[in-house]
């Protein structure tokens, strides 16, 4: 699958192979020199690029077909595709590992053979490999098909994730109807996928094994090219948290005084399925519950949007119009005729928003389905920010067409999308009353509504690959899954399960980047640098100065700025082709990831928050077991 943001894109995006020639490197090796070794591992690489291109091709169009349309026979056909790339990354694979590329002289090339060095899951034995596949499928399949009954009209079993479920989660205000949404949900998902996890694990840990990681997730983190990765990320959250606890406190206090001190009390993590969110892992749908100014302006501008009869097709085609006023590049017409922008009547699919790249540089889609509501806009963005990724970098080789890291391609989206919701930018295009003011008041509101979604995220994103860095390394065994969930939880998000959980239950498996096998810790590093490359686009734009009080971060819009896209389109056509540092100095000067953009926009509202939290009595932080 492509889908920027999917693991197996990454194994056959940067391994998937030609078989000519098979052996043939292989047997010449001990007679070559390293200089005739360098000469015919370029032609090699030539040859292998568009083989493997064509091969990325047919695998995605398999894929979708499958994503847009789950059925048996899709998922036959994508199994079946899935094989045949395998076969060929596995003899791409012997020969690149033929070649001692190891004292190569030429940086690029031996970059080159590094990255393709590494085979994935195609190194199990095709039996194996199949019940790898066929695991993770049957785990999307009962995520993407599940369905509940509706609490105010139990006869009603046809509620799906996507629209109905997580408009209830957004807009009820009703503590036993969200519950039931949530305990609902919960079993006829990941309820319904234990055993299948359990079988994924063992799999996935013996292909990585295969490929000379300890586990899974060892694997995973080599796509971040760092030894410090992980205390690196600890070291981010720590300086993060503290902002986090009083965020937190503060919505608390806000629920108790919405739902009652029995049911939100002091001291206590928050109940799990009053946030908005069923994951709770971003709180911005619950901001008229806690919005500080409730009298004042408020950033959710879904009711301007369907008072003006906007569409889907409008919010991309809006999208794409900041993109281009930047200088950055339009989505070509494949684009418009591929995607699949609403939900299809009358068929299964995955409505997870994905953006997708089809290997043959003109075939770019987005599969979302789409609701006109502001929280969309910002996905639709988000998905365009991938789009524009593939679009840059598309004259690489294949083994290039990626993200400096992860965390980058999940970033560029997001980073306009923080210029895009300024109040400035949405008096702009029309969504907000050019006469609205900006006054302390509703400054407050509008950085606590984009802290609800952006603060609020940094705990989810971490122990979502802090469970399965657990779980794959085996400190965590499949007796303890739900616990160590629920552990986790409650000693970094500060929530708790509404109604009792056990090891019947499999409540990671309600999650969509668990379910479809997605690392996540892609977002958290997305939302630290998401921040920088703002900044740093605010500067060059000349919006933003951190010596003029008058000029604030969180109120810089670039749009039109063309240095800034000059900027931004620089770093992205660098793809992966070279180690993420220098990506980042690209736009930001900085080659490192740095909390301090983050708390430099949010500065006014940190402050407000804790001296909010003083005034209001409300303790920081929960009472635990932990
Ligand atoms: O999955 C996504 C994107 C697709 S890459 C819509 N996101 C994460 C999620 O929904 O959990 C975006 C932010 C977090
Ligand atoms: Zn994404």
């Amino acid at each position: 699958m492509d889908f920027s943001s999917s693991t197996t894109s990454v194994q056959i995006r940067s391994t998937t192979a030609c078989n000519v020639r098979t052996g043939e490197y292989a047997v010449l090796r001990p007679k070559r020199t390293i200089v005739e070794d360098e000469a015919l591992a370029r032609e090699y690489l030539s040859a292998h690029n568009y083989k493997s291109s064509d091969m990325c091709y047919k695998t995605n169009v398999a894929e979708w077909k499958f994503a847009s349309d789950i059925t048996d026979e899709k998922e036959r056909l994508k199994l079946e595709q899935s094989l045949v790339a395998a076969r060929f990354e596995k003899e791409a694979w012997k020969n690149i590992t033929s070649f001692n590329w190891k004292p190569f002289t030429d940086p690029d090339l031996k970059r080159k053979f590094k990255l393709l060095s590494v085979l994935g899951p195609s190194a199990l034995p095709e039996d194996k490999l199949t019940q790898y596949r066929k695991t993770i499928d049957a785990m999307e399949k009962i995520y993407s098909t599940a369905k509940i009954c509706s609490f105010t009209n139990p006869g009603d079993c046809g509620m799906n994730l996507d629209p109905e479920i997580t408009e209830k989660m957004s807009k009820s205000r009703n503590f036993d109807e969200l519950k039931h949404v949530w305990q609902q949900w919960h079993e006829q998902s990941g309820g319904k996928m234990r055993d299948h996890y359990e079988k994924f694990v063992e799999l996935s840990n013996e292909a990585a094994r295969m490929n000379n990681f300890s586990d899974t997730g060892a694997y995973w983190l080599r796509n971040y090219e760092s030894d410090t990765f992980k205390e690196d990320i600890e070291g981010l959250w720590q300086t993060i948290k503290p902002f986090y606890l009083q965020l937190h406190a503060y919505v608390r206090a806000k629920l108790r005084a919405h739902y009652g001190e029995d049911k939100v009390p002091n001291n206590q993590p928050i109940p799990a399925h009053l946030l908005g969110n069923m994951w709770a892992q971003s709180w911005g749908n619950i901001d008229d519950l806690v919005t500080p100014y409730p009298g004042k302006t408020s950033i959710d501008v879904t009711p301007e949007m369907l008072k003006q009869g906007y569409t889907p097709k409008k919010m991309f085609e809006m999208s794409e119009e900041f993109f281009t006023s930047m200088g950055l590049l339009p989505t070509p017409p494949e684009f418009w005729s591929g995607s699949i922008i609403e939900k299809l009547v009358g068929k299964e699919m995955v409505c997870h928003a994905s953006a997708w790249d089809f290997c043959n540089g003109k075939d770019f889609r987005i599969k979302q389905c789409t609701k006109v509501t502001m929280e969309d806009f910002i996905v639709v963005h988000h998905e365009m920010g991938h789009i524009q990724y593939f679009l840059q970098y598309k004259n690489l080789p294949l083994v290039y067409r990626d993200g400096a890291n992860s965390g980058f391609h999940e970033a560029v989206g997001d980073s306009l999308a923080l210029s895009v919701q300024t109040t400035k930018h949405l008096k702009e295009i029309g969504l907000l009353d050019k006469s609205t003011p900006q006054d302390q008041e509703a400054t407050i509101n509008y950085l606590l509504a984009t802290a609800l979604e952006k603060i609020a995220f940094f705990p989810f994103a971490y122990i979502m690959d802090k469970w399965r860095w657990d779980v794959f390394d085996g400190s965590v065994k499949s007796t303890d899954y739900n616990g160590h969930w629920w552990k986790l939880r409650e000693k970094y998000q500060g929530i708790r399960s509404p109604v009792t959980r056990s090891e019947n239950d499999f409540d990671p498996g309600a999650k969509y980047h668990i379910a479809a096998n997605v690392e996540y810790i892609r977002y958290f590093v997305s939302f630290v640098i998401q921040f920088q490359f703002y900044k740093s686009l605010c500067m060059t734009a000349g919006q933003y100065d951190p010596h003029n009080p008058s000029q604030p971060l969180h109120e810089c819009d670039f749009y039109r700025n063309k240095e800034a896209g000059a900027k931004l389109g620089a770093m992205l056509t660098m793809g992966a082709s070279r180690p993420w540092p220098e990506a980042m100095r690209a736009v930001t000067g900085q080659d490192r990831m740095d909390a301090s953009a983050f708390r430099e926009y949010f500065k006014p509202l940190e402050v407000w928050l804790i001296a909010k939290n003083k005034e209001l009595g409300e303790p920081v932080g929960w009472d635990s077991d932990q």
